[in-house]
C-alpha cells in the first residue's frame, strides 16, 4: 500500500489558490497511480494547534476550537467542491492525535532524545505573559527581514528558535518584549546529523526544489529544536504545564489519520508506518514548509522508530496577476468567495493549477490567462472535438461497429506511455500536455477524414472513421479523467466508458450505442471575467488603502522628541546635507539632515526642532545618522518646525 498525504491546512482561515496549488496536483497523482494499478491511500486534515491558531481565534474573540471548527468543515467543503478526495481528512486536536503524538513523544524522551534546558523567551511585560512563535514580531537575525517568531516568512524562509528573534515586538499590544527565562525541552536534532545527510543524498526521492534546499541546510545549520511552548492550546508535554510545538503535532498527525483511514478500510497502519526504514511514503507539500518535512520530520520519525517517507514534492509558488501571493496586499483568489461563487466548472481550475506550468516552478494565476487558456485548449481543443464527434456519430449512426484504425490505436498507446512516465516524474503539465496533444490529433485526423463528405459516398468507410474517433474520445475522458474528474466522469457515463485502468483506453471498441450527446464545457464568458478582475482589483485597492492607513498603535510605534540643535556643520562634497548634533533629552545624537540647501549651520544651532529618535540608523555621504529632523515639506524645499514656545529637549510629540 502507497500512502500519499498533503500538507495539513491551518484551520484558522478561508482557502485561497495557494491551497490548491498543493491539494489538486496531490489529488490528480492519486487518480493516476490507481489508473495505473497502484493501491494508494491518500489522507490528510486540518492542523489545528498552534499559535496561527490561537492568535486568529484571539483576534476574533472566539475559543481555538471554535475557529477551527469552523474552518474544518470550510476546508471539507472546498475539497469536495474541488474533488479533492481524501480517504480521510482529520484533524490533528483529536484524541487519536493527542494520543499518537504522546506516545512518540514519551518514544523520544525514553531513547534519549529529549533534553531541557533554560532559554530566554520573548515575554511581553504588558500583556504579562510569554510569546511563543506569532505572538511575536522583530528582526531575522539571519537576513535582517521581518520575521514571525518561529520563521522568517518574508525573508530567507528559515525556522526561528524560540527566543532568537531581534527585537522582539508583541504582536498584541504592540510593546516591546523582554526576554526572560523559562525552562523548555529540546529535541536533539543535531544526533540526527550523520542519518540526516544519508538520507537526504542517497535515499529520500522527489522534487529537485525539496531536495536541493534540505541538503544545503543539513549541512550549514543544524541545530537542536525547542519542542515545547507556552500555550494551553495543544497537545500537553508530559509532567509539565506546556504544550508541544505545532510543528510536532502537525506531521504526527500523517501517521494518526493513516490510522483512522486504516480502521476504516481494514487495514493494518503499521504496515505502512512502522515497516522496516523506508516506506513507500510521498508528502506533497509547498516550498515554505521544505524544512519542517526534509529535516525534523524524518529525524523524529527516526528517533521514535518509525518508517521513513520515500518522496517529499514540492509545489513552487504561486503569484497572482503576476504579483507575489498576498492574502493582505489582495493578490489572492479565494476558492469559495471568488471561484466557486462566480459559478466556474472546478475542472478548469484543476486544469489550470496542474497544466500552468511544471509542478515545481511558479505558478501565475490572472483571469484572463485563465479565460483564454480554458477557452483555447479545454473547450477549443478537448471539448470540441469530443462533442463533434460524438454529435455526428449519434445523429448519423446511433450505433457504430467495425475496427478502429491501426493509426489511432498506436497513437493512443503512445500518449498512454509518455502520462505514465509524467506521473512517475511528478510533472503534471507534462502528463495533461499528452492527452492535449491526443485531442488535436483527433481534431486533425476527423478534419483530414472530413466524414460529412464520407458519409454521402461511402458510409462503411464513414463509420470507420468514427469509430476511430470515438475510441479517441474513450481515450480522452480516461486520460483527462485525473485531471478534470467531473466534467469526464459524466461523460464516461454517458459511452459507458470505466474509469478504472488507463490501459481501459487501449481496448478497441468493436461497437457502440450512442446516446444524444451534451455540451460537456460551457465556454467561460468576458463579461464574467471582467468582473472578476474588478472583484481583484477593488481588493488590491483597498489593501493598498489600509496599508497606509494606520492606527493609534502603530503612531505610538513613533518615538517623535523635541531635540535642540547644539551643534551644524556642512557636510563636504554634498550640497543638501549638513551633520547635526542634537540633544534629544539626557543624550545628544549625530543627525544628518537634508537642509543644507536652504540653511546655514549659524542659524539652527541652538533651534528646536521634532526629531524622530527610533528610526533605524542610516549612513549618508558616509556620515552617520541616528535620527531624523521633521519638516514640512515645501516644493521639495525644508522648512524647519518649532515648537510654539520653549520646551525641554526630548518632550515627547504626540
Ligand atoms: N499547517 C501549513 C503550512 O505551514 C501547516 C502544514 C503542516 S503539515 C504537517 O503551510
Ligand atoms: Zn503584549
Amino acid at each position: 500500500m502507497k500512502l500519499v498525504t498533503c500538507g495539513l491546512p491551518y484551520a484558522n482561515g478561508k482557502a485561497h489558490i495557494g491551497h490548491l496549488r498543493t491539494y489538486v496536483p496531490a489529488d490528480v497523482y492519486v487518480r493516476y497511480l490507481r489508473m495505473m494499478g497502484e493501491e494508494v491511500l491518500f489522507i490528510c486534515g486540518s492542523d489545528c494547534h498552534g499559535t496561527p491558531i490561537v492568535v486568529n481565534a484571539e483576534k476574533e474573540g472566539i475559543s481555538p476550537k471554535e475557529l477551527v471548527d469552523r474552518y474544518h468543515e470550510h476546508f471539507q467543503r472546498i475539497f469536495k467542491k474541488l474533488c479533492v478526495e481524501f480517504d480521510f481528512y482529520g484533524r490533528t486536536d483529536a484524541d487519536y492525535n493527542h494520543r499518537r503524538t504522546q506516545e512518540i513523544v514519551k518514544k523520544l524522551i525514553e531513547n534519549g532524545y529529549v533534553y531541557a534546558k533554560e532559554i530566554e523567551l520573548a515575554y511581553c511585560p504588558k500583556c504579562d505573559r510569554f510569546l511563543p512563535d506569532r505572538y511575536v514580531e522583530g528582526i531575522c537575525p539571519y537576513c535582517g527581514a521581518i520575521a514571525r517568531g518561529d520563521e522568517c516568512d518574508q525573508g530567507c524562509g528559515r525556522h526561528l528558535e524560540p527566543g532568537e528573534i531581534k527585537e522582539p515586538k508583541c504582536k498584541i499590544c504592540g510593546s516591546r518584549a523582554e526576554f526572560r527565562k523559562q525552562k523548555h525541552y529540546f529535541f536533539k536534532l543535531t544526533a540526527f546529523r550523520d542519518f540526516l545527510i544519508d538520507y537526504l543524498e542517497n535515499k529520500l526521492q522527489g522534487t529537485e526544489n525539496a531536495l536541493n534546499y534540505a541538503r544545503q541546510w543539513v549541512r550549514s545549520e543544524l541545530r537542536d529544536w525547542c519542542i515545547t511552548r507556552n500555550l494551553e492550546w495543544g497537545v500537553k508535554f508530559p509532567g509539565e504545564d506546556l504544550v508541544v510545538y505545532v510543528w510536532v503535532d502537525a506531521p504526527i498527525g500523517y501517521i494518526s489519520f493513516t490510522e483512522q483511514a486504516c480502521r476504516l478500510k481494514g487495514l493494518d497502519w503499521k504496515e505502512i508506518w512502522q515497516n522496516g526504514e523506508i516506506s513507500d511514503i510521498t508528502h506533497f507539500i509547498g516550498l515554505d514548509i521544505v524544512y519542517h518535512h526534509c529535516i525534523f520530520w524524518p529525524a523524529m520519525l527516526k528517533g521514535a522508530g518509525y518508517s521513513l517517507p520515500k518522496a517529499v514534492v514540492a509545489s513552487g509558488m504561486v503569484k497572482v496577476e503576476g504579483k507575489t501571493f498576498s492574502k493582505s496586499r489582495g493578490y489572492v483568489v479565494w476558492v469559495e468567495d471568488d471561484y466557486l461563487r462566480a459559478g466556474f466548472n472546478p475542472d478548469y481550475l484543476r486544469y489550470y493549477i496542474v497544466n500552468y506550468t511544471s509542478h515545481e516552478k511558479d505558478l501565475n494565476f490572472s483571469w484572463r490567462v485563465f479565460m483564454e487558456k480554458v477557452n483555447k485548449e479545454v473547450i477549443g481543443t478537448l471539448g470540441n472535438f469530443i462533442y463533434r464527434v460524438l454529435h455526428f456519430a449519434w445523429k448519423n449512426f446511433g450505433t457504430l461497429a467495425g475496427e478502429v484504425d491501426g493509426v489511432v490505436m498506436e497513437k493512443i498507446a503512445e500518449v498512454k506511455e509518455k502520462i505514465v512516465s509524467a506521473i512517475r516524474r511528478w510533472e503534471f503539465k507534462e502528463a495533461s500536455d499528452a492527452f492535449m496533444e491526443l485531442a488535436k490529433f483527433g481534431n486533425e485526423y476527423f478534419q483530414s477524414k472530413a466524414p460529412w463528405d464520407l458519409i454521402k459516398e461511402d458510409r462503411k468507410a464513414c463509420e470507420k472513421v468514427l469509430i476511430s474517433c470515438v475510441q479517441i474520445v474513450k481515450a480522452l475522458v480516461i486520460f483527462s479523467y485525473p485531471v478534470m474528474p467531473k466534467t469526464m466522469k459524466k461523460l464516461a457515463e454517458l459511452l459507458s466508458i470505466e474509469l478504472k485502468s488507463l490501459d481501459e483506453a487501449l481496448e478497441p471498441i468493436e461497437r457502440i450505442e450512442l446516446k444524444k450527446p451534451f455540451i460537456p464545457f460551457e465556454k467561460v464568458d468576458e463579461k464574467k471575467i471582467e468582473e472578476m478582475e474588478r472583484i481583484m482589483m477593488e481588493r488590491i485597492r483597498r489593501a493598498e488603502r489600509a496599508e497606509v492607513e494606520i492606527d493609534i498603535k502603530d503612531f505610538s510605534k513613533l518615538d517623535i522628541r523635541i531635540g535642540k540643535i547644539v551643534k551644524a556643520e556642512k557636510i563636504k562634497g554634498s550640497r543638501k546635507l549638513m551633520k547635526l548634533e542634537v540633544d534629544v533629552g539626557g543624550e545628544v545624537r549625530q543627525i544628518v539632515a537634508g537642509i543644507a540647501e536652504v540653511y546655514e549651520p549659524e542659524e539652527v544651532v541652538g533651534k528646536l526642532v521634532p526629531v524622530l529618535v527610533n528610526i533605524k540608523p542610516a549612513k549618508l555621504m558616509g556620515v552617520e545618522s541616528m535620527g531624523m529632523v521633521l519638516a514640512a515639506d515645501v516644493d521639495g524645499k525644508p522648512v524647519l518646525l518649532h515648537p510654539d514656545r520653549e520646551v525641554p529637549p526630548g518632550s515627547k510629540v504626540r
